[in-house]
Formats: C-alpha cells, sequence, structure tokens
C-alpha cells in the first residue's frame, strides 16, 4: 500500500483557510482520492477536549509554554488516531493548521523557545511531517477583519493585538523561505475562485495529483 499525502493548511486569522480546504477536498474527492479532512487544535476526541481548554477564555489564560504542550498533546493523540492511520492505508490527510502553526504562535509570535518547539518536532512528530503545506498570507488588518466578521469563532487569539499578529505573519512568512521545498505561499487577497485556483496550481504542480 502506498502511504497517502499530507497537505497542511497554515496561515493567521480569517486568511480563508477552512473555506479552501472544504474546496481542496471537494477536488481530490472528485479525482478519485479517499480524503480525511481534519483540524488542528483537535481532529481527534481527546484532542478536541484540549482544543476546548485552549481556545477559551481571557487571552493570558495559558503561558506560550504551557499552550505549546497543550497544542503537542493534542497533535500526538490526532496523530496516533486519526493522521497515522490515514496516511498508512493510503488515504490523503487534508489537515487545517499543524506544527507550523505552533513554531508561528506560540514560537515567533510568542516567545516559546525554538529549541522547545525543535524538540518536540523530533519527539512528537516522530517523522510524520506534511508533504505540502499551503501558507495562507494576507495583511494582519484584513484578516482579523474577516475573522471578526465570521460567527462563532472562538476569540481567544484573535484578541491578542496587533503586533501579536504581525510577529505572526512574520513569523509565517520566515517558515516558508526555510522550507521553498515543502511551502507555497498563498496570495490570500484575491475572491475564493482565484485562491483556490493558486491552491489547486500548488497542490497539483508539486503532487501527483490529476483533475
Ligand atoms: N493555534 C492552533 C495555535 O496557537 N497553535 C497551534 O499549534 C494550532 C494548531 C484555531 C486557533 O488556534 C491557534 C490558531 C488559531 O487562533 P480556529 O477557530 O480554528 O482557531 O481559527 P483559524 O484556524 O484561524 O480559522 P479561521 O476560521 O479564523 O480562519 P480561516 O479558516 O483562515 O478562514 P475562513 O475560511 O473561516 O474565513 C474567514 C471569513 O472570511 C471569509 C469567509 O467567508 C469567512 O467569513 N473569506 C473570504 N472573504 C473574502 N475573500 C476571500 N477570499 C475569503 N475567504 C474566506
Amino acid at each position: 500500500m502506498t502511504r497517502g499525502r499530507f497537505i497542511t493548511f497554515e496561515g493567521g486569522e480569517g486568511a480563508g483557510k477552512s473555506t479552501q480546504l472544504r474546496r481542496l477536498v471537494a477536488r481530490l474527492q472528485a479525482a478519485g482520492r479517499e480524503v480525511v479532512a481534519t483540524r488542528e487544535p483537535g481532529g481527534s476526541p481527546g484532542a478536541e477536549s484540549i482544543r476546548e481548554l485552549v481556545l477559551n477564555g481571557a487571552a493570558d489564560r495559558w503561558s506560550p509554554v504551557t499552550e505549546t504542550l497543550l497544542m503537542y498533546a493534542a497533535r500526538r493523540d490526532h496523530i496516533e488516531r486519526v493522521i497515522r492511520p490515514a496516511l498508512d492505508r493510503g488515504a490523503w490527510v487534508v489537515c487545517d493548521r499543524f506544527a507550523d502553526s505552533t513554531r508561528a504562535y506560540q514560537g515567533a509570535a510568542g516567545g516559546t523557545a525554538p529549541g522547545l518547539i525543535s524538540a518536540l518536532e523530533t519527539h512528537i512528530l516522530e517523522g510524520t511531517r506534511p508533504d505540502l503545506t499551503l501558507i495562507f498570507d494576507l495583511p494582519t488588518e484584513v484578516g482579523l477583519e474577516r475573522a471578526h466578521a465570521r460567527a462563532g469563532s472562538e476569540m481567544r487569539f484573535e484578541s491578542k493585538g496587533m503586533a501579536f499578529h504581525e510577529r505572526l505573519r512574520e513569523g509565517f512568512l520566515a517558515i516558508a523561505a526555510a522550507e521553498p521545498d515543502r511551502c507555497a505561499v498563498v496570495d490570500a487577497r484575491g475572491d475564493l475562485d482565484q485562491v483556490e485556483a493558486e491552491v489547486w496550481a500548488a497542490v497539483t504542480d508539486r503532487l501527483a495529483v490529476h483533475a
């Protein structure tokens, strides 16, 4: 059995990831793939319980280091119970946020030491890394406007202030620059169809998939 492919969507708040993830999943399914659509923090029952803890409450409820550990506890459960089994049976896994969000949110924007995050990547991911990461890039104020306009969002991270979100954007762009073979930056300013076309071009260019 050939291992499936692992695609992650990353970026700041309100960049349009979830909307585009649904469109990509539909296109991959139409191309005959088994696709598992999932998200972080969350994606398994245990990780969804941790999501409730980490995304709700006051902005300073958890320190960046504690957040890092909670994200990785959730991620380990998600990998063990959902991501690895799916990849092993040949399914494609499309995940809304993954390890780069910890690097950007808790690391670049939050100040958690890069050494701690690297150690967690080594020991907790154990090689479960994306084949392709789409980094949605958008001016910070546009993303926050979109996120605020959308109903039902957890607000803890959105309430952290403009400087935090600027550091976040720089953090994601630094990851893309450091790992160009894995990462593609998507200009998220376009309309829904323009962004969808950019996502599909990145997927078909970099992974073996036929429309
Ligand atoms: N987090 C997560 C960490 O801090 N560390 C970690 O390790 C991980 C894994 C998750 C939070 O957790 C943090 C990051 C996050 O703060 P969430 O509620 O899942 O919380 O939030 P997000 O992942 O940020 O998801 P959002 O829903 O906020 O943003 P999306 O998914 O990027 O945007 P989407 O698709 O929901 O769109 C937002 C709004 O914009 C509109 C949509 O219709 C929607 O109303 N929109 C557009 N409008 C105009 N043009 C377009 N092209 C548009 N695309 C979408």
